[in-house]
């Protein structure tokens, strides 16, 4: 997978993709990030990429020069699946989503800052729009970066058996079980003996049950 990132933040995009999970998808050859830097497309040589917004009020946009022409660039460059805008008011980001788009090929992912983007480059380019939640952000890097990291992880070789997403909360619809590792016996708290006897049909069946219930009582939302 192909994933082109436009930023005025680049730095923001660093450590969180090229660590752990993401080091080895890359290191694999299985996911290519580009991260692109927006000021390189600034009206002027002072690198202005935002301006004033129309009818007044506070706070700037982020004019539609610099973005076309990043885009436009990009796109003569490959077919994207997707262009997504990261935005605290897109759909909100889940599980499913994720699924949908570690299937693609190329997705270009936009960033904003201060009020965002002119709205007629979101009309003219924009495929997908994405919130990670309700509550704002600064600017959509940090987005970007959950964003690929839960959609990378996806890419069919990136998790081995030891780190397989089938077993994940969300991944079924429910919340993942409790788990343990030794010692067996902590400062007097135990390890459900269940666990213990390698049965490992019973164990499904315990950690099912467990999923349930961990579900039910904290997002009862997610049983309907
Ligand atoms: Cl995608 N961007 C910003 N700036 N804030 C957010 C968000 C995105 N999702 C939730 N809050």
């Amino acid at each position: 997978m192909h994933i082109d990132i436009i930023t005025v933040l680049p730095e923001l995009l660093e450590s969180p993709l090229n660590h752990s999970i993401m080091k080895r998808a890359k290191e694999k050859g299985l996911l290519h990030i580009h991260v692109h830097q927006l000021r390189d497309y600034a009206i002027n040589k002072y690198g202005q990429v935002d301006d004033t917004q129309y009818g007044g009020g506070a706070g700037m946009v982020m004019m539609c020069e610099p973005l076309a022409r990043c885009i436009e660039k990009l796109k003569d460059e490959r077919t994207y699946d997707e262009i997504i805008y990261l935005t605290p008011d897109g759909v909100n980001f889940h599980q499913r989503i994720a699924n949908m788009l570690s299937m693609k090929q190329n997705l270009l992912l936009i960033c904003g800052h201060y009020k965002g983007i002119d709205q007629r480059i979101r009309d003219k380019y924009v495929t997908l729009e994405i919130s990670i939640g309700d509550y704002v952000l600064s600017g959509g890097e940090l987005a970007a970066a959950i964003l690929v990291d839960s959609i990378g992880r996806l890419i069919p070789g990136v998790l081995n058996d030891e780190t397989s997403a089938l077993t994940d909360s969300h991944q079924d619809g429910l919340l993942a079980p409790p788990v343990y590792t030794r010692p067996a016996n902590f400062e007097g708290m135990e390890v459900p003996e269940i666990l213990l006897n390698g049965n490992f049909k019973l164990i499904e069946e315990w950690r099912h049950e467990q999923s349930v219930l961990r579900t039910q009582e904290r997002r009862p939302d997610l049983m309907e």
